[in-house]
């Protein structure tokens, strides 16, 4: 096998799967599967016939159950604690940019590190038995791979405060209901509706994906007066491809488009 904790699988359709798989200790983060991330991410990257990643944990039970807990109790000094800290942050983002749309399928428990890396997808589907949350504090710590940024950003300061500061999980109709997951599903059908998603998301325009995204995630950094010139100056570049004369060209002639990511 390629990798020893992550498995990476492409389909003809243009899309891919990417499963991290530590039974043992449900799925947890530790420094090799963060490089293995790395490596598929290279990957993903480097390969235009991937439009679309579903990421997902083995087994039934975790997504991914946080950081390695036992490789964290290891550390020694400060500056390799924010070291890593800022490695996974820097991997979590590097998902987040990702000119393709990512989907995350939530099959199971998503706490500390494997929540953060659920927020960095585009897209969250998860099992009605999957349950997010933030248990650092328990630990004597805080969520260090974009936690506390990323999950205020969604749910404003004080919920994200709450869970954070109580470690409590939230299970994943709450998830829904505070925006977290976009859809609740029965455990049996969890892959097949996120690979159905991949699937279709694979068809669709991948400069207008790769911009729409941008524009988004930009904007939420930037004053409106801001993100709307980025909406306006990411138009004007889409509309110089040859995705958008395809698209415009089968609604006009009643015939599926056929886009060429050009
Ligand atoms: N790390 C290491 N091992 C783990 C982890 C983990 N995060 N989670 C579970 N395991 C192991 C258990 O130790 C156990 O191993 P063993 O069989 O050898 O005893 C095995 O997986 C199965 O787990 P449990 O027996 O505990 O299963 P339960 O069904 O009883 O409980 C839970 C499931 C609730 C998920 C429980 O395992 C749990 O609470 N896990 C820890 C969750 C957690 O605290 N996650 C946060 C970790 S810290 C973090 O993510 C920080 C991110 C930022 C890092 C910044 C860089 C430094």
């Amino acid at each position: 096998m390629e990798w020893n904790n992550i498995h990476l699988e492409k389909y003809d359709e243009g899309w891919a799967i990417l499963t991290i798989q530590r039974p043992k200790v449900l799925n947890a983060l530790n420094a090799e599967t963060l490089a293995e991330l790395e490596q598929a991410l290279d990957r993903v990257e480097s390969s235009p016939e991937i439009r679309a990643l579903v990421v997902t944990g083995a087994g039934e039970k975790a997504f991914v159950a946080g950081a390695d807990i036992k490789e964290l109790r290891a550390i020694e000094e400060t500056d390799r604690a924010e070291e890593l800290s800022g490695r996974g942050q820097q991997l979590f983002n590097r998902i987040e940019e990702l000119s393709i749309p990512v989907v995350m399928a939530v099959n199971g428990f998503a706490l500390g590190g494997g929540f953060e890396l659920a927020l960095s997808g585009d897209i969250l589907l998860a099992s009605d038995k999957a349950r997010f949350g933030l248990p650092e504090v328990n630990l004597g710590i805080l969520p260090g791979y974009g936690g506390t940024q990323r999950l205020a950003r969604v749910v404003g300061n004080s919920t994200a405060k709450y869970y954070a500061l109580t470690g409590e999980m939230i299970p994943a109709d709450e998830a829904f209901r505070l925006g977290i997951v976009q859809k609740v599903i029965s455990p049996d059908q969890l892959l097949k509706e996120a690979k159905q998603l991949a699937q279709k998301l694979s068809k669709q325009a991948p400069v207008a994906m790769k911009y729409i995204k941008k524009a988004i995630n930009q904007g939420a950094e930037a004053d409106l007066k801001t993100g709307l010139q980025l909406e306006s100056s990411f138009f004007g570049i889409l509309f110089n491809t040859d995705d958008r004369l395809e698209g415009m060209d089968a609604f006009l002639e009643k015939r599926k488009a056929n886009f060429s990511g050009k």
